[in-house]
């Protein structure tokens, strides 16, 4: 019986999740992300490719979710936590040189990150991935895109936002960039988090210690070329990425140094073995994210329309 009562308390507040009165608006506005994202790369002439959701490799990330796993004919599978390897490849290419997916990832966070209000055990992320391209043209590239978007929203979902978010869109100038030494010096272990609460303007992070793939500085080793754009008023977190290894010994030495298993890449290293791996950078946009910081809802688990919070009972 109380098994039963349990369903049903789960089923009702799945149904008025889903039947909220906001969620039609937030919708309406992500979908008027996607469409600006959609415009701005057409204008620019970057190709769309379309995800994956399975594949025998995918990203280490530099925190630890559980695993998904599925078998599949033969293969062992991960199911996608991001396509930063098949970006890479596809960078192979010679008649490829940028791309964007909008790409699902699945990671089945901790118990820890149930509560942060921006962690989703399933999300979509807006992938880029440029050949030959440093930091700089990146953070100018994205730093146009998120304007790009906040024009498109003022002008074409201006009452959604006036009703979610209670004002226009501010239309951020040139974004304020920061190393993680000089906030973590600032602000102790938890910089990000408060950077982003004090903060009234998107702005970067450079310089992560993280995945093997982040480009290490050779002319300051220990440093790296990637960087983050943290959401300000206290929404966190927004993109990250960064300049890539491609170099097999700089790859190697830092699956080495991150204790990453070689067995699990060991296509991946015979590709980059090979020598065909090209320099790029690139980075993704969380959705969720940028639909939350642009709406102000407190809990990322309010943008969706199922509930995919870590760690919740999930009824369909
Ligand atoms: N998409 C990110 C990148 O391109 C990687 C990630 O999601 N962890 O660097």
């Amino acid at each position: 019986m109380k098994k039963i009562a349990n369903y049903q308390k789960e089923l009702k507040s799945s149904i008025l999740h889903l039947q909220r009165k906001e969620l039609q608006k937030i919708l309406k506005v992500q979908s008027e992300i996607i469409r600006a994202i959609h415009n701005f790369t057409a204008l620019k002439g970057i190709i769309n490719v379309p995800p994956l959701m399975l594949s025998p490799v995918t990203d280490p990330l530099s925190h630890s979710v559980y695993n998904a796993n599925i078998e599949y004919a033969g293969n062992k599978f991960s199911l996608m936590k991001s396509m930063i390897f098949h970006k890479q490849l596809l960078m192979t290419n010679e008649n490829i040189d940028s791309i964007y997916i909008v790409s699902p990832n699945v990671r089945l966070e901790t118990k820890e990150r149930k509560n942060t209000g921006k962690h989703l055990f399933e999300f979509t992320q807006i992938d880029f991935e440029f050949k030959n391209k440093d930091r700089e043209f990146f953070l100018n590239f994205m730093e146009e895109l998120i304007v790009f978007i906040f024009r498109s929203l003022n002008i074409n979902v201006p009452k959604e936002l006036l009703e979610l978010r209670g004002s226009l869109l501010k239309i951020p100038g040139s974004f304020k960039r920061y190393t993680s030494g000089e906030l973590k010096k600032k602000y102790g272990e938890d910089f990000e988090k408060i950077a982003s609460e004090k903060a009234k303007e998107p702005f970067w992070i450079f310089d992560h210690k993280r995945e093997f793939y982040d480009k290490e500085d050779m002319k300051n080793r220990g440093h790296y070329i990637n960087y983050d754009i943290i959401w300000p008023e206290g929404f966190g977190e927004a993109l990250s990425g960064g300049e890539r290894e491609y170099e097999y010994k700089n790859i190697v030495r830092k699956m080495e140094e991150n204790k990453n298993d070689k067995e699990q890449f060991k296509y991946y290293l015979k590709v980059a073995r090979s020598g065909i791996l090209k320099p790029s950078a690139g980075g993704g946009l969380g959705l969720e994210r940028i639909t939350r910081f642009v709406t102000k809802i407190k809990d990322i688990a309010d943008i969706t329309a199922f509930n995919r919070k870590p760690f919740s009972k999930i009824i369909f």
